[in-house]
């Protein structure tokens, strides 16, 4: 079974975990987020997908769920020592020997894709992870602060502000004119199932929707499009999603998530068990719905989700 994902950071990532579980001989492509990826100390960061390659190689730190495991942050003290910043970034030193490489290769002249693929064969993921594309995206945040506007990088946002301001809008800077990487479209036409996990859907999966193309041919595939709601009892999992979601007037709810992605993309859509009373209001938008543990409490729990994502799918295009 080919699946293909559109992941995010790290629920992305441990949705990832638990497919690999619940179905480990299938072939399985990442379309990866870059939207997120900042330039710092002059090296390139690629926070999702790192996420991705560290989590589903077994480097990750479990409990921030982003960066190596058994870090240490002994050139980050350094530079704000010379009072080089910023400090409100968590660059490990682990972390920061990916970034040199990934920064060498790419003024080398390979492409996000090619770099990507090198460093996993390192991480050795289990699945073929291919950023969304070679091209440079940057998702930036329109804030008022100070009684001014202004557009910050999302990371700014995200992690230096926690997002405590109102972002009043979310600007994927450079989508229009970005491309799908390699093998992006192709993976989506062949694909037997496309899962959206419960990643972002503004800043991570609507992202990678932004890319002029993908949300076409998503949308346009054979295969059947199944999206899990990362947002539970009217909250987010994980993470700041309801801040985002505002931003596109989008009510953080499971049914409003479903509605934002749209029947024409969705031929299914998976809420949690506490979100049973939204399944008549997808299913009157035309997506066909179901109620189901959705926590990723563990790799079992959530191996338990991707047979429900994938046992949906067969219902909806039977084969
Ligand atoms: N998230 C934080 O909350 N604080 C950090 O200092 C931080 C550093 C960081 C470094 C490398 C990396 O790959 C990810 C990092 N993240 C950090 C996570 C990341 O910024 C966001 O959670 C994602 O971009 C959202 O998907």
């Amino acid at each position: 079974m080919r699946i293909v994902v559109l992941a995010g950071g790290i629920g992305g990532a441990r949705f990832l975990r638990g497919l690999r579980r619940a179905v480990p001989d299938a072939d399985i492509t990442v379309v990866g987020n870059t939207g997120d990826d900042i330039h710092l100390f002059g090296l390139k960061v690629c926070p999702d997908l790192d996420t991705v390659m560290y989590t589903l190689g077994g480097g990750i730190d479990e409990e921030r769920g982003w960066g190596r495991a058994d870090e240490s942050f002994r050139v980050k003290e350094e530079l704000a020592a010379y009072g080089v910043g910023p400090e409100w970034f968590g660059l490990g030193d682990r972390d920061f020997a990916t970034h040199i490489v990934r920064t060498q290769m790419l003024d080398a002249g390979f492409p996000l894709s090619a770099v990507t693929e090198a460093l996993c064969d390192r991480w050795r993921p289990g699945v073929r992870l291919i950023p969304m594309t070679d091209d440079r995206v940057e998702t930036h945040v329109a804030v008022e602060s100070d009684g001014e506007r202004k557009a910050i990088h999302f990371q700014e946002y995200w992690v230096r502000l926690r997002a405590s301001v109102t972002a009043e809008a979310i600007v994927p800077v450079g989508a229009e004119h970005a491309k799908p990487a390699p093998g992006v479209l192709e993976a989506v036409a062949e694909a037997d199932v496309v899962l959206l996990p419960p990643s972002n859907p503004v800043v991570s999966i609507g992202t990678i929707l932004a890319v002029p193309g993908v949300r076409e041919a998503v949308a346009g595939a054979d295969a059947p499009v199944i999206g899990l709601s990362p947002i539970v009892g009217g909250a987010p999992v994980r993470g700041m999603a309801d801040k985002v979601l505002a931003a596109v007037g989008v009510e953080a709810t499971a049914a409003a998530v479903a509605e934002h992605y749209g029947a024409d993309l969705l031929d299914g859509w998976l809420v949690d068990a506490v979100d049973a009373d939204h399944v008549d209001r997808v299913e009157a938008a035309g997506i066909p719905c179901r109620a189901v543990p959705l926590m990723m409490t563990d790799v079992e729990a959530t191996a338990a989700m991707a047979r429900e994502a994938l046992a949906l799918a067969r219902e909806v295009r039977p084969a």
